[in-house]
């Protein structure tokens, strides 16, 4: 894979025997590869928030080791149930960090056939081409880290690439603290983390639940959507399994073909699925999508900026992925109200040129909160202003219209609320009109009938 084969460049010394022996296999590669080397690195355009976005991948590359990720399961074996055991992992693994835990089989499929990234054959680290050998271990954790909403949403710019580096941390100690609880428990475990992968995180994801390969060629979950990291245990500790899931990914994404738009290399295909090593997918062009790391000075995410279920987790959010979830023509719909309601463009650079600084947090929490609080104390005025005109006791006819209008306005409130605390000025601008309108002219008709009083 492509790291690997970058690896080759900037960790080996030229001309080593492992560039050799990999580009007599794959000649086809060799020029892509020699001209990547060439180009600046990414993280270079971070300017004083440069050493943050370093920190943190140092801090993954820290527990990056064999020692780190695998070792010798206690003697003494302690007798689990499948359910229990998966029970007890997940909560830990929780405990610590994991946003998502979910279990399942470990297909020999998605296994590596060969150590790649060996950091040029670094002391603590399997050499490059070392056979990989997972047999031992028939079952998987996999674990979602949901990333920084605010700082994806600058994708292209460098805030995207913090976001990346601190969900890499904290998954690469979620994922070896696991590890080694498993192994204290008496069973083999292992961990996979960015700095040293054994697997293919994706479909393993996929075979515990976690959520489903999509259009752009990477996991979306129900609740973070692209917007998730994966870290991976593996282990002989029985476990029950969870996946696979159907969140109506396959069909949403035949009807959206949204990060294909935005994609500014072109790497994300268009149309229907193709046929890849045997897998009915939509197949990235990997290369194109790596050039134009190197050309932007970070690790891009666009294409996980601007799906559309890549979202803050809240009720207004969590309603519209319920509904994304049911396939059918209605998707359709949504994803042209994504386009209304988001534009047609990336998303607005909020931290372009500024850096880090220039992003506040949301404390959407708390916005919500109010949100609710403004709704009902809304509701409540709307009640006492319906019984002082006499309106619920007026009959059916004035007292369902008022109700409905009502209704109405409360719900609107709390979604222009919400879209403003999300500080996505679009959406709200348009909520705004969509609520808005509608209920100023009821008003106006209702005030003019004399239905109100006045
Ligand atoms: C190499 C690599 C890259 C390369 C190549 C990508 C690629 N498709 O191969 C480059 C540099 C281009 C890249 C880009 C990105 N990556 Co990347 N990448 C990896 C890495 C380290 C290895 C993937 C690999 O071996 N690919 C080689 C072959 C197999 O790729 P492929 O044939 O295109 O297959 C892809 C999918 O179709 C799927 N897959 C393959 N076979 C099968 C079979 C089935 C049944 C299913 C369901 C899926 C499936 O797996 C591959 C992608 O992981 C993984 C970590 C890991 N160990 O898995 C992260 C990983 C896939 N990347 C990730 C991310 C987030 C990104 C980016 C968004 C960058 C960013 N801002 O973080 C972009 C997105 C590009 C895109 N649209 O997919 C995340 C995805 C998280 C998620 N929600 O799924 C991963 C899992 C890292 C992590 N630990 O979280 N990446
Ligand atoms: S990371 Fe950027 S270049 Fe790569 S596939 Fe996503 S949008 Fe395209
Ligand atoms: S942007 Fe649309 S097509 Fe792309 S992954 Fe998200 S839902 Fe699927």
């Amino acid at each position: 894979m492509l790291f690997a084969r970058h690896d080759l460049h900037r960790c080996f010394p030229k001309g080593s025997e492992s560039a050799r022996s990999y580009y007599e296999a794959h000649p086809e590669s060799r020029e892509y590869d020699e001209r990547i080397a060439a180009l600046p690195g990414i993280g270079r355009n971070g300017a004083g928030d440069a050493p943050l976005f370093e920190e943190l991948f140092a801090a993954a590359r820290s527990l990056a080791r064999e020692s780190d990720v695998d070792g010798r399961p206690a003697a003494a074996r302690t007798d689990l149930a499948p359910e229990e055991a998966a029970r007890r992992v997940k909560a830990y693994a929780r405990l610590i960090g994991a946003d998502d835990v979910r279990t399942g089989p470990l297909r020999r499929e998605w296994v590596y056939s060969h150590v790649g990234r060996s950091f040029g054959d670094a002391e603590g680290h399997e050499p490059w081409g070392t056979p990989v050998d997972l047999s031992h271990h028939p079952n998987a954790i996999a674990l979602a880290f949901r990333m920084d909403l605010d700082f994806v949403k600058s994708a292209p710019e460098f805030p995207t690439l913090v976001a990346t580096g601190a969900a890499y941390a904290l998954g690469a100690h979620v994922t070896v603290r696991l590890a080694e609880y498993v192994r204290s428990l008496g069973y083999s475990a292992r961990a996979h983390h960015v700095y040293n992968y054994r697997v293919l995180a994706v479909p393993v994801a996929v075979d515990c639940g976690l959520g489903e390969l999509s259009r752009a060629g990477f996991l979306i979950t129900k609740e973070f959507g692209l917007g998730v990291r994966i870290g991976v245990v593996t282990t002989d500790l029985p476990l029950s399994h969870d996946g696979p899931v159907d969140i109506g990914v396959q069909s949403f994404c035949e009807r959206c073909e949204i990060c294909a738009e935005r994609c500014p290399s072109g790497a994300i295909p268009f149309g229907p699925k193709v046929e890849h090593n045997g897998i009915m997918k939509w197949k990235l062009d990997e290369e194109r999508c790596y050039r134009y790391w190197h050309t932007v000075g970070t690790d891009c995410s666009i294409c996980m900026a601007t799906c559309p279920w890549t979202k803050p987790h809240i009720w207004l959010h969590r309603g519209a992925s319920r509904l994304a979830a049911v396939a059918g023509p209605h998707q359709s719909l949504m994803v042209a109200g994504e386009k209304l309601f988001y534009g047609t463009g990336t998303r607005e650079a909020r931290g372009r040129s500024q850096g880090l600084a220039s992003l506040r947090p949301t404390r959407l929490g708390l916005h919500m909160r109010f949100a609710g609080a403004a709704a009902v104390a809304l509701l409540a005025l709307g009640v006492w202003f319906g019984a002082d005109r006499g309106l619920w006791s007026a009959g059916f006819q004035k007292g369902a219209a008022y109700s409905i209008w009502l209704g109405w306005l409360v719900f609107g409130l709390a979604v222009v609320w919400s879209f403003a605390a999300e500080r996505e000025r679009r959406p709200a601008g348009i909520a705004v009109a969509l609520f808005g309108v509608p209920a100023v002219v009821a008003a106006a008709l209702a005030a003019r009938a004399g239905w109100l009083g006045f």
